[in-house]
């Protein structure tokens, strides 16, 4: 996604909570809002656009227009400005908090004089919010409740946020004369959901370059270490980067030490010396001459410590040294094994862009196949209806025929389209329509939408019972967890996995940054009662199309092999499956 729309994304989601929080025009905020979210879903530069192409983007009137113009000709906007000085910083991060809006915010600056998350505990713990109108013992506790959701977080970024800026600082520091290697290490090799600092290393004779480079990127704002070895900086947007600069010749050991995990790294130390070897960052040596004896590639050190090359995202000390030992890694899935996506929306539903728009632009992806799954009707504000989805679904037929005989996906042949619904799995398991409806569908991603408090019990029996439909194929994002902001429902994992295998039924590994859902550890539980995955990009606009890479990773912590996933297989394969063993 290009880079100025997710910046002009995130200035008018700001001025959208600062005109919230200043207790402003409640309308006026949404209208920013909605155009946030347009911009950051917009498909082109918009940086390119002028005012005309601007509002071209549905929710972009006049005066949004102009502020993006502002933006980019003065790198402010006068307007966000003024708010700014009204309202400290802290006081936006309140509304940070799971179940804290902008009026709460507003409250409490206001009458309390709060402006930071620590305040906010304080006065809780010295029960002075129980006087302010709309605050209570329950508040009080549903606060910190969201406090504790937030710290779990900390301050770890989504994997896409790390990833944009750490595929940024590659590109600057690879231009560099000699740069011999450039990569990103740590957490974000590793695929890990959440990133605390991005590590970024360099193989090169002479350091002096790359320090100075990396201390002079635009976005830092604070260069918090600095020597010959290691470079620390902050950016604007809060991120940590550290870089080290490594000598070429220890280059795999350094990535080898520098990926981690730490529990991996003491794992594979502890083998070194077994065999009379030390490993470090700069090598692998003789434990007792001190010799070096490999360590330009991460291949050589494992290699010597009778261990084949293994893959970051495995790298967790989850059995990974045992397997690789045995001969027995799994064969990991890769990105370009996909073949297609299988839950996507439009904006019939609640995405941005019309039908053709997402076909063509995940025909442009190489997919041999895409469904289009728009919400069912009982997810009310969608309103969606029976005649809505039929008509949708002779659309998509037209276009099957058109992109169908398309010869350029990277297989050869077109892509073929799928006519799909993501269905609410009810309080008791029930979904939208009766079989015969469901029947006309290619098929049915079904999900909770809501009733998220019910019991272990009744949430264990509604996911099996919507596993033991006949018409349910993928369970969407089987825990609804948003990541720092919603914990997911708690079920019974084995019961719930046991008859997603005997019926046939997939269970989503929903691809989005913010759920990354079912995440790894329950992915590697799913796997040992063989359930079949369906990692799906969930796209609401195009770029969210490329967030597939993201499910992937999540795939691949899940030690998942192309055959895991039905969305490798070829289509004849897939349709046999959808089918449940139905006759229809
Ligand atoms: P993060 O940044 O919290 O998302 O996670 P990592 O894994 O990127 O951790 P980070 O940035 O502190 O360190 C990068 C790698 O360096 C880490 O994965 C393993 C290695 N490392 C750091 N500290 C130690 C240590 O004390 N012992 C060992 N064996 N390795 C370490
Ligand atoms: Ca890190
Ligand atoms: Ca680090
Ligand atoms: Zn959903």
């Amino acid at each position: 996604m290009p880079r100025s729309n997710d910046e002009v994304a995130a200035l008018l989601q700001e001025y959208a909570d600062l005109i919230a929080i200043t207790g402003g025009d409640a309308f006026k905020a949404r209208v920013y809002e909605k155009a946030a979210r347009a911009i950051g879903g917009h498909h082109a530069d918009i940086a390119t656009l002028d005012a005309k192409g601007l509002q071209e983007i549905p929710g972009v009137g006049k005066s949004i227009a102009e502020k993006v113009t502002e933006y980019f000709g003065t790198g402010a906007v006068a307007a966000v400005e003024k708010l700014r000085a009204k309202i400290p910083a802290g006081v936006r991060r309140l509304t940070a908090i799971p179940g804290l809006g902008p009026r709460k915010a507003y409250v409490l600056h206001q009458e309390l004089g709060i402006s930071s998350v620590e305040e906010l505990v304080d006065a809780i713990h010295e029960e002075r919010l129980r006087d302010l109108k709309g605050f209570g013992p329950k508040t009080e506790e549903n606060i910190l409740h969201g406090v504790d959701l937030l710290k779990s977080s900390g301050d770890r970024v989504l994997i896409h946020e790390a990833l944009d800026l750490a595929e940024d600082v590659v590109a600057r520091l690879s231009e560099i004369d000699g740069c011999l290697r450039c990569e990103y290490a740590g957490s974000l090799r590793r695929g890990r959901e959440t990133i605390g600092d991005v590590d970024v290393l360099v193989a090169a004779e002479d350091s002096e370059p790359f320090m100075r480079a990396f201390a002079e990127l635009p976005y830092v704002s604070e260069v918090t270490a600095r020597g010959p070895a290691k470079t620390s900086v902050r950016t604007t947007r809060g991120l940590a980067v550290d870089l080290r600069v490594v000598p070429p010749d220890a280059w795999g050991a350094a990535m080898i030490y520098f990926t981690g995990s730490k529990a991996h790294n003491i794992r594979i130390r502890e083998t070194a010396v077994h065999r009379r070897l030390k490993l470090s960052e700069y090598g692998l040596f003789d434990a007792e001459s001190g010799e070096r004896i490999v360590s330009e590639t991460e291949e050589e050190v494992y290699a010597r410590l009778d261990l084949p090359w293994i893959a970051p995202q495995l790298r967790e000390d989850r059995g990974e040294i045992e397997a690789g030992r045995d001969g027995e890694l799994p064969a990991l899935i890769e990105e370009s094994d996909l073949r297609g996506d299988l839950h996507t929306h439009t904006d019939l539903t609640d995405g941005l862009a019309p039908l053709e728009q997402m076909v063509a632009s995940a025909a442009g992806r190489g997919h041999a196949y895409y469904a289009v799954t728009d919400h069912a009707p009982n997810l009310s504000m969608q309103q969606m209806t029976d005649e809505r989805i039929l008509a949708q679904r002779e659309e998509v037929r037209a276009l099957d025929g058109v992109f169908g005989r398309r010869g350029r996906t990277a297989r050869g042949g077109g892509m073929r389209l799928l006519h799909g619904v993501e269905l609410n799995i009810d309080p008791d398991g029930e979904v939208d329509w009766p079989g015969e409806f469901l029947a006309g569908f290619d098929l049915c991603v079904a999900s909770v939408h809501s009733h998220f408090g019910q019991s272990r019990e009744e949430l264990t029996r509604r996911l099996v019972r919507a596993c033991e439909n006949p018409h349910v194929n993928i369970i969407g994002h089987p825990t609804t967890r948003i990541l720092g902001k919603r914990p997911g429902i708690e079920f019974d994992a084995d019961e719930v996995f046991a008859a997603c295998a005997r019926t046939g039924t997939a269970m989503e590994i929903n691809a989005h940054p913010n759920r990354l859902d079912l995440r790894d550890e329950d992915i590697l539980r799913a796997r040992r009662h063989g359930v079949r995955f369906a990692i799906d990009s969930d796209s609401h606009s195009v770029p969210d199309l490329a967030h597939l890479r993201f499910g992937v990773a999540t795939a691949r912590r899940g030690w998942l092999t192309p055959d895991d996933v039905i969305n490798t297989w070829p289509l004849s394969r897939l349709r046999r499956f959808l089918r449940k063993g139905r006759r229809d």
